[in-house]
C-alpha cells in the first residue's frame, strides 16, 4: 500500500493546549504519534512510502474561505510582531459566537473569529505542516485515481474538524476534504469518518452538496466535544439534504455495538453507490485512549477496517485522532492490513 509522508509535521509541536477549566496539559497531539506509527508502518511487508506531491493552493481554496486560509498563513509572524507575553503560541481567548455581520480586523480579533477552541494553537510552523498534511491525502487521492486500490495518507496535523473557515480540535485544513473533493470530479465519493469525534469540519465543507455523501460515527455531541454538532437530525441542507448522516454513540459502547452502527453507515454507503471512498481514520475509538470514552480494541479496529474494504472501492484512508501513543502503531496496522 503506498502511504503519504512528509516529515514537515515536525514543525507543528505546540508546547500545550487549554482543557476545560484553564488547565495548561501537554499538547497531545504530537510528533511522536507520527513515530509509533512509522514504527509499526516499516515492520509490514506491505508499507510503501513516498513524498507527498505539492499541489498548491487551488485544491485548498476549492474547499476552504479565501480569507481564512491567508489568516492561517500569516497569523505567526503577525502574532510575533506584536510583541506578546508569551510567544509561545498563538491561542485568542475570545471566541466569536457567529453570524457577527463584521469580520474582526485585529489578530486575536481574527484568531477567535476562525478558531473555534483552546486546542487549535499555531505555531512557527504550523501553517507549513498542514499544508503538508493536506498534499499526503491529495497525494493519496492520485494514487487512487490512477488505479491503486487503496492509498494511506498519514497526515498530521489531523484535518476533519477544520470547516470551510475555521480551525479547531487540532485541525487547520481539512485533509479528507480536499481528497474527497478532488476524487468528485471523477463522480460521487462516500466519506466515512470513523475518529471518536464528530467530523463537523467535514459536515460543514460538504452539506450543501450531494456529491459527496458525508457519514460520521462519534461520541454523541450531548458530552462530547464538539457539542455543537453531530446529533443524527443533521442531515444536510438544499440540494445536500439526505448526504450527510451522523451516528452519536452513547459512552462505553463495545465491539459488537460500534459494528452494528457501522454496518447502518456501510448500508447507506452501499445505496449510495459512489465511485470512491476516502475514511478520516480517528484510532481514539480505541478503548485505552486519552480522549476517547468508547470500548472498541484492536481487534474490533481490525474488524471494522474489514467490513470497510469489503466495499470493494477505491479507497483514501486519511489519519485523523487518536492519542494513546502506544497503541498507535498496532491499531493503525491492524486497520490497514485489511485494504491489502
Ligand atoms: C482530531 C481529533 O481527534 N481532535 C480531537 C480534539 C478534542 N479536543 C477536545 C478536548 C476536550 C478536553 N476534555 C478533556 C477530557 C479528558 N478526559
Ligand atoms: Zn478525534
Amino acid at each position: 500500500m503506498k502511504i503519504f509522508y512528509s516529515e514537515t509535521h515536525r514543525k507543528h509541536d505546540p508546547p500545550f493546549e487549554v482543557f476545560d477549566g484553564g488547565l495548561r496539559v501537554p499538547y497531545l497531539e504530537n510528533p511522536d504519534r507520527m513515530d509509533r506509527i512509522l514504527n509499526a508502518l516499516r515492520a509490514t511487508a506491505w508499507a510503501e512510502f513516498s513524498e507527498p506531491t505539492d499541489f498548491g493552493l487551488d485544491p485548498l481554496l476549492a474547499i476552504h474561505d479565501k480569507e481564512y486560509l491567508a489568516f492561517l498563513a500569516s497569523c505567526w509572524t503577525e502574532w510575533l510582531a506584536t510583541n506578546p507575553q508569551d510567544p509561545s503560541v498563538f491561542l485568542p481567548a475570545t471566541f466569536a459566537l457567529r453570524h457577527q455581520p463584521k469580520k474582526p480586523k485585529s489578530l486575536l480579533g481574527r484568531g477567535g473569529y476562525y478558531i473555534m477552541d483552546l486546542s487549535a494553537c499555531i505555531t512557527a510552523g504550523t501553517y507549513a505542516a498542514a499544508r503538508a498534511s493536506a498534499n499526503c491525502a491529495l497525494s493519496a487521492a492520485e494514487a487512487v485515481s490512477n488505479g491503486e486500490r487503496s492509498a494511506f495518507a498519514l497526515c498530521r496535523p489531523p484535518g476533519h474538524h477544520a470547516g470551510k473557515d475555521y480551525a479547531g480540535g487540532y485541525c487547520f485544513i481539512n485533509n479528507a476534504a480536499a481528497a474527497a473533493h478532488r476524487l468528485s470530479s471523477s463522480g460521487n465519493v462516500g466519506l466515512l469518518d470513523i475518529d471518536y469525534h464528530c467530523g463537523n469540519g467535514t459536515q460543514d465543507i460538504f452539506y450543501s452538496r450531494d456529491n459527496v455523501m458525508t457519514i460520521s460515527i462519534h461520541a454523541d455531541p450531548d458530552f462530547e466535544y464538539p457539542s455543537f454538532y453531530g446529533h443524527a437530525s443533521e442531515r444536510g441542507r438544499g440540494r445536500g439534504f439526505g448526504f450527510h448522516h451522523n451516528f452519536p454513540l452513547p459512552k462505553g459502547i463495545t465491539d459488537a455495538d460500534y459494528i452494528e452502527t457501522l454496518e447502518r453507515a456501510l448500508e447507506i454507503l452501499r445505496n449510495y453507490n459512489p465511485k470512491a471512498l476516502v475514511v478520516s481514520a480517528g484510532m481514539d475509538i480505541y478503548t485505552d485512549d486519552p480522549l476517547g470514552a468508547i470500548n472498541v480494541t484492536t481487534e474490533g479496529i481490525r474488524e471494522i477496517g474489514r467490513r470497510i474494504a469489503g466495499l470493494a472501492l477505491p479507497t483514501v484512508i486519511v489519519m485523523e485522532g487518536g492519542y494513546n501513543n502506544e497503541a498507535l502503531g498496532v491499531n493503525v496496522t491492524a486497520f490497514l492490513g485489511e485494504f491489502q
